[in-house]
């Protein structure tokens, strides 16, 4: 049904490509993001039929989508959607869409990036002569991890894992990689087993998507199975790792080192992983420049767009239904 004009709320940041673009097509009601939220959403509700969300923190749980009873599509922030209760739309016939794809050759430049900066320990370099100590202790201390003897595992081969993967072919390394179903058209070796290939590797690279079916992936066992000269880059969700589980290894030093681009309560940090001077930790960059951002800040409106033409969604999360049901 064509939704030209329709009343379109917008829950989380206001970016200006996303305001700009549906202000001009939609009724856009801009949801503060204080306490004053529910009254705002309460007072416009009843009309409510598109939704933008601009990532999380920010989310479409199945309580406040029960409260908007003509709601058709919600437009999300960012490739994944663990922060929207999309079993909540499939079950009432929402449509839930998010930004893919034009994302996956920035998370796989950042992944590559945490990846030698972690194991070659470039951030420590960094600070090492910050504080003045380079003149006096003469040369930083030679890495004791190498890309050059490494074998890495990546876990979730979907779109970013392959970017992940051809720039790895790029630096001779053997890859091998872990999902639930092997990828067609792929040579790397293929485990269905995550702990048999944390067994085989040293190096594992986390990109696969967040919510239930992966929490805590990455737990005792697997660590363990990854060994001494164990390093996990973490481009995923911080829900795929047990924190405790690493946090131990860590200081045990039964793995060498992790580098975290994300975490379970961001933007807050285990102060355990701050105090470790071994690990690198980053604020959630994966896909954080002007450049990436634009691109998906503009996926999110052209769905919302095309959708007020009555045309099939462009980028639709597989469990949703399209066209969008009437709830009864
Ligand atoms: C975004 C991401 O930073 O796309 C994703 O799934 O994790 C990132 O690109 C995030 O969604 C913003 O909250």
């Amino acid at each position: 049904m064509a939704a030209d004009r329709a009343d379109v709320v917008l829950i989380g940041v206001p970016k200006k490509i996303i305001v700009d673009g549906l202000a001009a097509r939609f009724n856009l009601h801009v949801i503060p993001h204080d306490g004053n939220a529910e009254a705002a959403i309460a007072k416009v509700a009843p009309n409510v039929r598109g939704a933008a969300v601009t990532g999380a923190p920010y989310a479409m749980k199945g309580d406040v989508m029960a409260r908007l009873p003509k709601l058709e599509l919600v437009s999300s922030f960012g490739v994944g959607y663990d922060n929207i209760d999309v079993k909540y739309a499939a079950a009432h016939g929402i449509t839930v869409t998010h930004t893919p794809d034009v994302l996956n050759e920035e998370v796989a430049d950042t992944t590559i990036g945490l990846l030698l900066g972690t194991i070659r320990e470039f951030p420590q370099a960094d600070r090492f002569i910050r504080a003045g100590r380079w003149p006096k202790e003469g040369q930083y201390p030679l890495s004791a991890a190498t890309l050059r003897d490494r074998t890495i595992g990546i876990v979730g081969l979907g779109r970013i894992g392959k970017a992940i993967a051809r720039r790895l072919e790029g630096f001779g390394v053997p890859i091998a990689y872990h999902s639930r179903n092997p990828q067609p058209g792929v040579s790397y070796r293929y485990y269905p087993k995550l702990v048999d290939m944390a067994r085989d590797v040293d190096t594992l690279i986390v990109i696969t998507p967040g919510g239930a079916a992966t929490k805590h992936l990455i737990n005792a066992e697997v660590l363990a199975a990854l060994g001494p000269r164990g390093i996990v880059i973490n481009m995923a969700r911080g829900s795929v790792i047990d924190d405790d589980a690493l946090i131990k290894a860590l200081k045990d030093r039964t793995i060498h080192s992790v580098g975290l681009d994300v975490f379970v309560n961001e933007p807050e940090v285990p102060r355990e992983y701050l105090t470790m001077d071994h690990i690198v930790l980053l604020p959630h960059l994966g896909s954080a420049s002007v450049y990436t951002r634009q691109k998906m800040e503009q996926l999110v409106v052209d769905n919302l767009l095309v959708w007020s033409e009555g045309k099939p969604p462009l980028t639709p999360v597989p469990e949703t239904p399209w066209p969008p049901q009437k709830r009864a």
